[in-house]
């Protein structure tokens, strides 16, 4: 990156603080992004070697001008807290999530049974995969989240020492997809990382698995369900994807049982003890599965299947793929966990976490939407509430906390 001999002494301080120069550079936009503009010039060539031809490149930079300084920014957010077990679940499985699953299974009904009988995937996990990648399509409604892909990823590959390699190899494959002609440099939007569409793929896994399943002759996985559903079915399938099997099952373990690590078939399993949680029996015994417990010995235990470690494929996180499966099971009617997470308060359903949200609004310790999920701005809300009542403040979203703002 250039350095302008002014901005030098905010070097120190930036890295300092893991600031991105750039952001501190005095606003003067004439010449602020003129590294930006270098940069992208250069690129002309590499994007050459690639077999992009100079009028994709130009029309994919043609409104690029300057680096997006809120995709830096959210580069180099590294949350401070680490969300508990059941913190992540309770914002993705939930009575929202499971009802908005439901109505999409019926809605989508016969693109859902063309897609399961062509890739052989369950339509619960692709709802599911749905519901956790862009909550059913609303966050490409937002504005805030959405944004040019081209640009975003121009800006980390320029900005972003630490990703310029994975930016540079996405941002390649981006303007193959915008040669392609499957969508237009002005509807290539995408998350500040580049991932896109209804199933949030990245350009690199959308050139591998993009399908248009619809006939429309565009492989349109940001404004057409079937195109994004397939094409994460197509993701699953051509990863192993075994049809008709579930990811795993709940399981309840013997008291003081020690258990192996790695895979075993499921029937010598059984013979330690393990056995399901809701009292049926394994369907196959010869199956593989390993266990996992991700809450501790008294939380829910799982026999991991072959399916698991397909869902994670698509994001390679233990309770992302858990996630996935539990609520594909809710919005099929297979019910919840047996045995719930430890919870250290007294659970909120969806509804009352939006009241709870609304209330704290009303007294002022809360800005942001009503929309149950609780992320940092409702943890700092209830925080700043449990402070000023006297309560300890572990910003937990619990019965405690909503029964006395309700008192007041
Ligand atoms: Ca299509």
């Amino acid at each position: 990156m250039l350095v302008r001999k002014t901005a030098s002494r905010f070097a120190a301080a930036a890295a300092a603080v893991g600031l991105s120069l750039a952001l501190l550079l005095p606003a003067s936009p004439a010449s602020a992004d003129a590294g930006f503009q270098r940069w992208i010039a250069g690129f002309r060539t590499t994007a050459a070697q690639n077999g992009i031809s100079g009028t994709t490149f130009d029309r994919a930079f043609r409104n690029v001008r300057d680096v997006d300084p809120e995709v830096l920014e959210k580069a180099r957010y590294q949350p401070e807290f680490t969300a508990p077990v059941w913190d992540y679940f309770d914002n993705r499985v939930h009575e929202q999530s499971v009802a908005t699953g439901r109505a999409m299974a019926q809605q989508w009904k016969p693109w859902l049974d063309r897609i399961e009988a062509r890739f052989g995937v369950s339509r619960y996990i692709l709802l599911a995969i749905w519901s956790m990648e862009s909550n059913y399509g609303e966050t490409l409604k937002n504005d805030q989240i959405m944004r040019n892909v081209v640009r975003s990823l121009a800006t980390l590959a320029y900005g972003d020492p630490k990703r310029a390699n994975f930016a540079q190899t996405q941002l390649i494959s981006a303007l193959k997809i915008l040669q392609s002609g499957d969508i237009d440099e002005s509807h290539l939007m995408g998350s500040w990382a580049g991932a896109m569409g209804h199933t949030q793929f990245i350009p690199t896994s959308y050139q591998k698995y993009a399908v248009d399943i619809d006939g429309n002759g565009k492989r349109d996985i940001w404004n057409s369900v079937p195109d994004a559903l397939a094409t994460a079915a197509n993701l699953l399938s051509k990863n192993g994807w075994q049809t008709g099997r579930t990811w795993g099952y709940e399981v309840s373990l013997p008291q003081g049982g020690k258990f192996p690590g790695g895979s075993l078939p499921v029937g010598k399993w059984q013979s330690l003890g393990v056995t399901r949680a809701k009292g049926k029996p394994f369907r196959d015994g010869s199956e593989m599965a390993e266990l996992k417990v991700l809450d501790g010995r008294s939380g829910p235990a799982f026999l991991m299947t072959k399916n698991f470690s397909v869902l994670k494929r698509y994001n390679s996180s233990d309770k992302y793929a858990l996630a996935v499966g539990l609520l594909a099971d809710e919005i099929a009617g297979y019910g919840g966990l047996v045995r719930d997470w430890n919870r250290p308060f007294t659970k909120l359903s969806f509804v009352e976490k939006q009241e709870l949200q609304q209330r704290l609004s009303t007294f002022g310790y809360y800005q942001g939407k009503f929309d149950g999920k609780i992320g940092e701005g409702s943890r700092a809300a209830i925080r700043a509430f449990q402070a000023q009542a006297g309560m300890s403040q572990d910003g937990h979203p619990s019965m405690e906390v909503l029964s006395l703002l309700r008192k007041r």
